[in-house]
C-alpha cells in the first residue's frame, strides 16, 4: 500500500495546523517513507469557514515549489477544491490534485486533464456538511456519486483517478465506519481516516494528535482491504506497521 503524507500549510487543521516549519515537514514524510505529500491550504474540518482563494495561494504555493526544488522526483499534490489554485499549484510543481469536493468548481477537470486525480465524497460544504448525513444506504449512495464525478472526469480527459468515500466529510462517525467495514474491492481507492473524529469517539480520545494506534488500526484495515493509498500524518509509524502485517501475510 502507498502512503499519502498529509501537510497543512493552515493556522487551523484539526490535527496539525500552524507548522512552524511546513517545508521542512514535507521533507521529513518523503524520509519517512511517503509515496506522495499532499499539500493543504484549507482547513476541511467540520465546521470551517472557507479561506479566501488568494490566501490559499500564498499559503501552498511556495510550499510546493520548495519541495519541488529539494526533491525534483518526490511525487507532490495539492489538497484544494478551487481551480485557480490547482492550476497555480500545478504551476509551481504539483503532480496532481486531491479535491475534497469531487471537481465541483466548474474548472477543475479542465484544469486536472491529462493527470492523475483524487476525487473525494463530500456533501455541501466544510461548514454545513455536518447537517448532511441523511442517507439511505451510506455505502452505495457514496460510491454511486464517485463513480458519476469519475464518468464526468474521465470524459474531460482527467485520470488516472483515485477515489474517495470521504470519512467524516457529511458521515456520522458511525457512517465512516461503515463505509471502512464495507469498502469495496476495487483498483485506486485512497482512503483518509488519520486521527479522524469516529477514532477519538471510540476510544475517548478528545485530542486528535494522541489518536495514533486508532490511525494504525484503520490502516491495517485497509490493507487487508487492498487499499491502494492511505492519506495519514503519521508516515513512519504506519510504515513500519504496514511492514510487519505485509511479512505476516507471507
Ligand atoms: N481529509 C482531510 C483533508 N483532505 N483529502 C482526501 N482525499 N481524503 C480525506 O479524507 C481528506 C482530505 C481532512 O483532514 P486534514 O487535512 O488532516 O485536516 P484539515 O482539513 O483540518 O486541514
Amino acid at each position: 500500500m502507498r502512503l499519502m503524507g498529509i501537510l497543512n500549510v493552515t493556522p487551523d487543521s484539526f490535527s496539525d495546523g500552524g507548522l512552524p516549519d511546513p517545508v521542512g515537514r514535507g521533507l521529513r514524510l518523503l524520509d519517512e517513507g511517503a509515496d506522495c505529500v499532499d499539500v493543504g491550504g484549507e482547513s476541511t474540518r467540520p465546521g470551517a469557514d472557507p479561506v479566501d482563494p488568494e490566501e490559499e495561494r500564498r499559503r501552498v504555493l511556495p510550499v510546493i515549489a520548495a519541495l519541488r526544488a529539494a526533491r525534483p522526483m518526490a511525487t507532490l499534490s495539492v489538497d484544494t477544491r478551487r481551480a485557480s489554485v490547482a492550476a497555480a499549484a500545478i504551476e509551481a510543481g504539483a503532480d496532481l490534485v486531491n479535491d475534497v469536493s469531487g471537481g465541483a468548481d466548474p474548472d477543475m477537470f479542465r484544469v486536472c486533464a491529462g493527470r492523475p486525480m483524487v476525487l473525494m465524497h463530500m456533501r455541501a460544504e466544510p461548514r454545513t456538511m455536518a447537517d448532511h448525513t441523511d442517507y439511505r444506504d451510506v455505502v452505495a449512495e457514496v460510491w454511486e456519486a464517485l463513480d458519476a464525478r469519475a464518468a464526468v472526469a474521465t470524459a474531460a480527459g482527467v485520470g488516472p483517478l483515485w477515489l474517495d468515500p470521504g470519512i467524516g466529510f457529511a458521515k456520522t462517525p458511525a457512517q465512516s465506519l461503515e463505509l471502512l467495514r464495507r469498502l469495496p474491492r476495487r483498483p485506486r481507492i485512497l482512503v483518509g481516516a488519520s486521527r479522524k473524529r469516529f477514532i477519538g469517539e471510540l476510544t475517548g480520545q478528545a485530542d486528535p494528535a494522541t489518536r495514533i494506534e486508532g490511525s494504525l488500526a484503520v490502516a491495517l484495515h485497509c490493507a487487508a482491504r487492498g487499499v491502494d493509498l492511505l492519506r495519514v500524518h503519521d508516515v513512519a509509524a504506519t510504515r513500519r506497521a504496514l511492514q510487519v502485517w505485509a511479512a505476516l501475510q507471507g
